[in-house]
Protein backbone atom coordinates (compact mmCIF):
# COMPACT_ATOMS: atom_id res chain seq x y z
CA UNK A 1 0.00 0.00 0.00
CA UNK A 2 1.39 3.50 -0.64
CA UNK A 3 0.94 6.17 1.47
CA UNK A 4 1.41 9.85 1.34
CA UNK A 5 3.99 11.83 2.49
CA UNK A 6 1.22 13.48 4.81
CA UNK A 7 0.19 10.07 6.24
CA UNK A 8 3.49 9.05 6.85
CA UNK A 9 4.10 12.23 9.12
CA UNK A 10 1.17 11.00 10.80
CA UNK A 11 2.85 7.50 10.81
CA UNK A 12 5.48 9.15 12.76
CA UNK A 13 3.09 10.68 14.90
CA UNK A 14 0.91 8.04 16.21
CA UNK A 15 3.83 6.11 16.89
CA UNK A 16 5.07 8.59 19.00
CA UNK A 17 1.61 8.79 21.22
CA UNK A 18 1.73 4.51 20.60
CA UNK A 19 5.14 4.69 22.31
CA UNK A 20 4.13 6.96 25.09
CA UNK A 21 1.07 4.37 26.21
CA UNK A 22 3.40 1.55 26.42
CA UNK A 23 6.09 3.06 28.70
CA UNK A 24 7.00 1.14 31.74
CA UNK A 25 5.60 2.26 34.74
CA UNK A 26 7.43 3.79 37.24
CA UNK A 27 7.51 3.13 41.37
CA UNK A 28 6.84 6.91 42.70
CA UNK A 29 7.04 6.93 46.78
CA UNK A 30 4.04 8.83 47.43
CA UNK A 31 3.47 8.56 51.16
CA UNK A 32 5.56 6.68 53.70
CA UNK A 33 4.10 7.17 57.25
CA UNK A 34 7.28 5.51 58.46
CA UNK A 35 9.03 9.10 56.54
CA UNK A 36 6.13 11.21 56.32
CA UNK A 37 4.69 10.93 59.21
CA UNK A 38 0.91 9.27 59.97
CA UNK A 39 -2.29 10.09 58.15
CA UNK A 40 -4.44 12.22 59.05
CA UNK A 41 -7.18 10.86 61.85
CA UNK A 42 -9.68 13.40 60.42
CA UNK A 43 -11.92 12.53 57.45
CA UNK A 44 -12.93 16.54 56.97
CA UNK A 45 -9.02 17.14 57.11
CA UNK A 46 -7.44 14.11 54.96
CA UNK A 47 -4.02 14.46 54.31
CA UNK A 48 -3.29 15.84 50.78
CA UNK A 49 -1.16 13.75 48.35
CA UNK A 50 -1.46 15.92 45.28
CA UNK A 51 -1.40 14.81 42.39
CA UNK A 52 -0.70 11.47 41.48
CA UNK A 53 2.35 10.51 38.70
CA UNK A 54 1.98 8.32 35.95
CA UNK A 55 2.83 4.76 36.69
CA UNK A 56 2.60 3.02 40.04
CA UNK A 57 2.62 5.59 43.22
CA UNK A 58 2.95 3.92 46.58
CA UNK A 59 1.67 4.60 49.79
CA UNK A 60 2.66 3.02 53.01
CA UNK A 61 0.48 3.56 56.11
CA UNK A 62 -0.14 1.89 59.73
CA UNK A 63 -3.87 1.96 61.07
CA UNK A 64 -5.56 0.24 64.15
CA UNK A 65 -8.90 0.83 66.14
CA UNK A 66 -7.22 -0.16 69.00
CA UNK A 67 -8.60 0.98 72.16
CA UNK A 68 -5.29 2.12 73.78
CA UNK A 69 -4.05 4.22 70.45
CA UNK A 70 -6.51 4.36 67.90
CA UNK A 71 -5.39 5.50 64.60
CA UNK A 72 -7.15 5.14 61.74
CA UNK A 73 -6.13 6.81 58.60
CA UNK A 74 -7.07 9.51 55.82
CA UNK A 75 -6.01 11.03 52.25
CA UNK A 76 -6.62 12.92 49.59
CA UNK A 77 -5.46 12.83 46.26
CA UNK A 78 -6.22 14.17 43.01
CA UNK A 79 -6.35 12.11 39.27
CA UNK A 80 -4.77 15.02 36.96
CA UNK A 81 -6.12 15.33 33.27
CA UNK A 82 -4.98 12.87 30.95
CA UNK A 83 -4.63 10.63 33.35
CA UNK A 84 -7.28 7.53 35.21
CA UNK A 85 -6.69 6.02 38.06
CA UNK A 86 -6.42 1.75 36.42
CA UNK A 87 -5.52 0.16 39.57
CA UNK A 88 -4.97 -0.35 43.36
CA UNK A 89 -2.37 -3.26 43.86
CA UNK A 90 -2.09 -4.96 47.72
CA UNK A 91 1.52 -4.80 47.74
CA UNK A 92 1.95 -5.61 51.15
CA UNK A 93 -0.52 -6.37 54.48
CA UNK A 94 0.62 -7.46 58.14
CA UNK A 95 -0.40 -9.17 59.85
CA UNK A 96 -1.34 -11.77 57.90
CA UNK A 97 -4.26 -12.75 60.43
CA UNK A 98 -5.93 -9.31 60.28
CA UNK A 99 -8.37 -7.86 58.22
CA UNK A 100 -8.99 -4.14 57.29
CA UNK A 101 -11.76 -1.63 55.54
CA UNK A 102 -11.12 0.72 52.92
CA UNK A 103 -13.53 3.03 51.23
CA UNK A 104 -13.68 5.97 48.85
CA UNK A 105 -15.44 8.41 48.09
CA UNK A 106 -15.38 11.32 45.09
CA UNK A 107 -14.39 14.64 46.91
CA UNK A 108 -11.35 15.95 49.16
CA UNK A 109 -13.22 15.27 52.22
CA UNK A 110 -13.78 12.21 53.81
CA UNK A 111 -17.36 12.55 55.66
CA UNK A 112 -19.03 9.17 55.35
CA UNK A 113 -19.50 7.34 59.23
CA UNK A 114 -21.33 4.04 59.82
CA UNK A 115 -24.80 4.21 60.97
CA UNK A 116 -25.58 1.12 60.54
CA UNK A 117 -25.05 -1.86 57.71
CA UNK A 118 -25.47 0.71 54.85
CA UNK A 119 -22.77 2.34 52.76
CA UNK A 120 -24.76 5.16 51.03
CA UNK A 121 -22.17 8.00 50.30
CA UNK A 122 -19.19 5.85 49.56
CA UNK A 123 -18.10 5.36 46.16
CA UNK A 124 -16.61 2.17 46.94
CA UNK A 125 -15.54 -0.46 49.38
CA UNK A 126 -13.70 -3.84 50.36
CA UNK A 127 -12.94 -6.14 53.00
CA UNK A 128 -9.83 -6.69 52.82
CA UNK A 129 -6.80 -8.97 54.14
CA UNK A 130 -3.52 -10.81 53.17
CA UNK A 131 -5.38 -13.62 50.95
CA UNK A 132 -5.66 -10.09 48.51
CA UNK A 133 -1.72 -9.92 48.34
CA UNK A 134 -0.84 -8.88 44.71
CA UNK A 135 -4.16 -8.27 43.46
CA UNK A 136 -5.86 -5.11 42.07
CA UNK A 137 -8.92 -4.32 44.58
CA UNK A 138 -10.12 -0.98 42.77
CA UNK A 139 -11.97 -3.84 40.70
CA UNK A 140 -13.67 -5.06 43.91
CA UNK A 141 -14.22 -1.52 45.36
CA UNK A 142 -16.19 -1.11 42.31
CA UNK A 143 -18.24 -3.83 42.72
CA UNK A 144 -19.31 -3.01 47.25
CA UNK A 145 -22.88 -1.80 45.66
CA UNK A 146 -23.42 -5.45 45.06
CA UNK A 147 -22.85 -6.32 48.61
CA UNK A 148 -25.71 -7.64 50.75
CA UNK A 149 -23.97 -7.01 53.65
CA UNK A 150 -23.77 -3.09 53.63
CA UNK A 151 -25.66 -2.28 50.17
CA UNK A 152 -25.66 1.60 48.92
CA UNK A 153 -22.41 2.16 47.81
CA UNK A 154 -22.50 3.92 44.56
CA UNK A 155 -20.37 1.38 42.88
CA UNK A 156 -17.87 1.74 39.71
CA UNK A 157 -16.29 0.37 37.05
CA UNK A 158 -12.73 1.06 36.61
CA UNK A 159 -10.90 3.40 35.57
CA UNK A 160 -11.70 6.11 37.78
CA UNK A 161 -11.54 9.52 35.64
CA UNK A 162 -9.69 12.13 36.72
CA UNK A 163 -10.82 14.15 39.99
CA UNK A 164 -10.50 14.40 43.13
CA UNK A 165 -11.22 11.03 45.26
CA UNK A 166 -10.76 10.26 49.59
CA UNK A 167 -9.79 6.88 51.10
CA UNK A 168 -10.31 5.64 54.39
CA UNK A 169 -7.92 3.58 55.80
CA UNK A 170 -9.62 1.50 58.92
CA UNK A 171 -8.84 -1.56 61.23
CA UNK A 172 -11.50 -3.13 63.25
CA UNK A 173 -8.95 -4.37 65.79
CA UNK A 174 -6.10 -3.82 68.43
CA UNK A 175 -3.38 -4.67 66.62
CA UNK A 176 -2.30 -2.35 63.98
CA UNK A 177 -2.08 -3.04 60.16
CA UNK A 178 0.52 -2.15 57.68
CA UNK A 179 -0.55 -2.05 54.24
CA UNK A 180 1.32 -0.86 50.91
CA UNK A 181 -0.82 -0.07 48.49
CA UNK A 182 -0.20 1.05 44.60
CA UNK A 183 -2.33 3.23 42.93
CA UNK A 184 -1.68 2.91 39.30
CA UNK A 185 -2.68 5.45 37.04
CA UNK A 186 -1.94 5.32 33.31
CA UNK A 187 -3.51 7.18 30.34
CA UNK A 188 -6.53 6.32 28.93
CA UNK A 189 -6.61 4.15 25.67
CA UNK A 190 -6.06 6.40 22.51
CA UNK A 191 -8.90 7.52 20.81
CA UNK A 192 -6.22 8.79 18.39
CA UNK A 193 -6.50 5.91 16.62
CA UNK A 194 -9.89 6.51 16.38
CA UNK A 195 -9.77 10.15 14.82
CA UNK A 196 -6.76 8.90 12.26
CA UNK A 197 -8.86 6.36 10.82
CA UNK A 198 -10.80 9.12 9.82
CA UNK A 199 -7.86 10.93 8.70
CA UNK A 200 -5.70 8.53 7.02
CA UNK A 201 -8.89 5.84 5.79
CA UNK A 202 -9.72 3.05 7.65
CA UNK A 203 -7.29 0.95 5.41
CA UNK A 204 -4.16 2.94 6.26
CA UNK A 205 -5.40 3.02 9.99
CA UNK A 206 -5.66 -0.98 10.12
CA UNK A 207 -2.44 -1.13 8.18
CA UNK A 208 -0.72 1.00 10.69
CA UNK A 209 -1.94 -0.64 13.82
CA UNK A 210 -1.06 -3.86 12.33
CA UNK A 211 2.55 -3.61 12.06
CA UNK A 212 3.25 -1.22 15.17
CA UNK A 213 1.06 -3.35 17.64
CA UNK A 214 3.21 -6.29 15.69
CA UNK A 215 6.52 -4.43 16.61
CA UNK A 216 5.74 -4.40 20.02
CA UNK A 217 4.63 -7.83 20.58
CA1 LIG B 1 -1.37 5.72 60.44
CA1 LIG C 1 -3.71 8.36 61.28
Amino acid sequence: MNITRLQFTLVLMLTGVLSSFSAPAQAIAVWNESVNGDLSDNGLIPTDLGQLQRGNNSLTATFSLGQTIPDTDYFTFEVPSQLSLEQIILKSFTPEDEGAFFAVQTGNVFDFVFTGPNATGLLGWIDVGQERLNTDILDDMGRANLSPSAPGATGFTPPLPTGQYSFWLRQGGERPVTVTLDFVTSVPEPSTIVGLEAILGLGSAAFLKRNIFRKKV
